[in-house]
């Protein structure tokens, strides 16, 4: 029996179940004017729809010493698989996030956007906003499958578009059947008939937790595969795609001091066909529906069945659900895992630009308007819009006769001379959003990141390695929204002005990295990175990377001890 694990369901799980497809209190909830807030059970049910409940946490003392409930707005997530965005849709986004928000876009590490401050009583007009650009914030969060991401560039491959639209597929393929969303939020009507709703996959239970998927092309690793639920990896054949390697159980997520919750990648589990795969990633999450843990949300991740129950038992139970043989997984290679800044071609002659964004904040300040030149862009409908996995943006699909015009507009608002000044460790870096709005944060992330990367920056000049390919990420929390585990060298937050220093992990994204010291402030922080550069300068081998190197020279000595 699938549930024997599950005799004590979680709160969250009730919540689920008696919530009528996702709708609970919620109505109710908005329509509220006494509070900022929801009722407690609609906070979960929210997530579903695609926000979540958060206040500014900067200005919790002050409204406490006034007397006031905290200041509550939403985050308010897009599903946009793949990362791909029209122009006429970014122009709606623009003025959306001005109208209802804070009005920064922010580029998530899923190849997303996220609003933030949203007010209650702006939520459903932000909504109805989107719906009419076609843009829909449904299923981004919660226990459900969230944002497919792919490999992000068209340039990196002619099979791009491929893998786009079996990215397009699972995502249709998993969305939940629920009619609550357009009910809700978009006055829609309210189905009688049950039946319309039945929900084959989801059930009443939903997933026992977020679920995530990505799809690579190697050579590229841009979506850093191995960190999702179920990653696939296209197995190319002579420019075909003759397949997928289905990897099981990546997650990054830990907590701090207890070894029960651990940051792991995704293991190679079998090889299907292109005829085969939806079938196959279908029936990988039923499985989770049916074993994962739902009592205890800590380990409810399919990181955990999968290490629970092994890969044989997986392997048996995938084919016996989906009726057919699979194979054992094909050999691949990555060589990457950055974005490539600047102009690139792909086969068709269409041109793109990426550009950096840090840590995915696209806002105008005074001396860079990169909002504004993305939107005079967007207006000129002469090129839509790719996220990257790196919290970046390609300027995308340009027909030629177009690129004078976009790089005019890059060179007038200063775009191109922002990207090319950004440092091979800064262009690689990324942070999570952390404070002010991220409930969990521990320590500081996206705000603090940019001046710690100036001071490392400078230690890499004093060992002359500036041009080293440094992966470098933080975290203001163990959850690793950033994924700083798969980093060569990360930071994870424990306290206000305090991070473990992680070493280890490897340029590609195929080891993750472990700590090297624990809970540093700035200073400490500083002078192990002084004396690291050293003695990679000194000590490492020709092309050895700093990844490599700080494994051989830090980790692996202890991890064999
Ligand atoms: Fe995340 C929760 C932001 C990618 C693992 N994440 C959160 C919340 C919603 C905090 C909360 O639950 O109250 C954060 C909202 C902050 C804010 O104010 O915006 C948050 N996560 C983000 C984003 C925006 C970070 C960013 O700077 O881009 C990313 C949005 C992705 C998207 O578009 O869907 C984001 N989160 C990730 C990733 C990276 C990835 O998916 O590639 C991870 C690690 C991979 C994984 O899932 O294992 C990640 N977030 C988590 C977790 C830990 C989950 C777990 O297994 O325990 C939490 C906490 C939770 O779910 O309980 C969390
Ligand atoms: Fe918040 Fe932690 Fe995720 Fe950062 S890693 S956004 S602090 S949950």
């Amino acid at each position: 029996m699938a549930d024997q694990n599950n005799q004590n369901l979680s709160s969250t799980e009730r919540i689920k179940q008696s919530s009528d497809s996702l709708r609970g209190t919620l109505a109710e909830s908005v329509a509220n004017e006494i509070t900022g807030s929801i009722a407690e059970d609609d906070q979960a049910l929210v997530r579903f729809h695609g926000m979540y409940l958060q206040d500014d946490r900067d200005r919790r003392e002050e409204r406490a010493a006034k007397k006031l409930e905290r200041l509550y707005s939403f985050m308010i997530r897009l599903r946009l698989t793949g990362g791909y965005i029209s122009p006429a849709q970014w122009v709606a986004l623009h003025h959306i996030a001005g109208d209802h928000s804070t009005g920064t876009i922010k580029i998530t590490t899923r190849q997303t956007i996220q609003l933030h401050g949203v007010l209650k009583s702006h939520v459903k007009p932000t909504l109805k906003a989107f719906n009419e650009a076609a843009l829909t914030t449904i299923a981004t969060c919660g226990d459900i499958n969230r944002n497919v991401c792919c490999t992000a560039h068209p340039a990196a491959s002619p099979l791009h578009e491929e893998i786009f639209g079996l990215a397009n597929d699972i995502a249709e393929m998993l969305l939940p059947k629920t009619n609550a969303y357009y009910e809700i939020w978009l006055e829609g009507e309210k189905i009688a008939d049950k039946q319309l709703e039945e929900d084959p996959l989801y059930q009443d239970r939903y997933m026992p937790r977020k679920f995530k998927i990505g799809i690579a092309i190697p050579p590229a690793n841009d979506v850093d595969i191995l960190t999702n639920d179920v990653g696939l990896i296209a197995i190319v054949k002579k420019g075909v795609i003759v397949g997928y390697n289905i990897c099981v159980g990546g997650g990054m997520s830990t907590t701090h001091g207890n070894p029960d919750h651990y940051a792991r990648l995704a293991s190679p589990l079998a090889f299907t066909t292109p005829e085969n795969i939806m079938k196959a990633v279908y029936e990988v999450l039923t499985i989770q529906r049916d074993y994962g843990n739902r009592s205890d949300r800590k380990l409810a991740r399919l990181k955990y069945t999968v290490d629970r129950l092994g890969l044989p038992w997986w392997r048996e139970e995938l084919e016996r659900r989906c009726g057919f043989k699979l194979e054992d997984p094909k050999p691949f290679e990555f060589t990457s895992r950055r974005d490539n800044y600047g102009w690139e071609q792909n086969h068709k002659g269409l041109w793109y630009y990426t550009l950096f964004v840090e840590n995915g904040r696209v806002l105008d300040i005074p001396e860079l308007k990169m909002k504004q030149a993305l939107l005079e862009i967007a207006q000129s409908e002469k090129a839509a819009f790719r996220f990257t996995t790196n919290q970046n943006l390609i300027i995308a699909d340009i027909k030629p006769e177009d690129k004078d015009f976009v790089a005019g507009i890059l060179e007038q608002y200063g775009l191109i001379a922002h990207t090319e000044r950004a440092t091979k460790l800064r262009g690689n870096a990324m942070a999570c959003v952390a404070l002010n709005t991220c409930a969990l944060a521990l320590a500081e992330a996206q705000r603090y990141m940019p001046s710690l990367l100036d001071k490392v920056e400078g230690l890499l000049e004093k060992h002359s390695l500036q041009n080293e390919e440094l992966i470098m990420r933080m975290t203001g929390c163990p959850n690793g929204c950033a994924r700083p585990y798969a980093a060569e060298i990360g930071f994870v937050g424990t306290a206000y002005g305090r991070y473990n220093l992680h070493f280890g992990g490897d340029r590609l994204g195929l080891r993750l990295n472990k700590i090297y010291k624990e809970s540093l402030d700035e200073a400490q922080i500083l002078s192990e990175l002084d004396a690291a550069f050293a003695a990679f300068k000194e000590e490492r081998s020709a092309g050895e990377t700093f990844g490599d190197f700080s494994y051989r020279k830090y980790i692996q000595p202890a991890v064999t001890a």
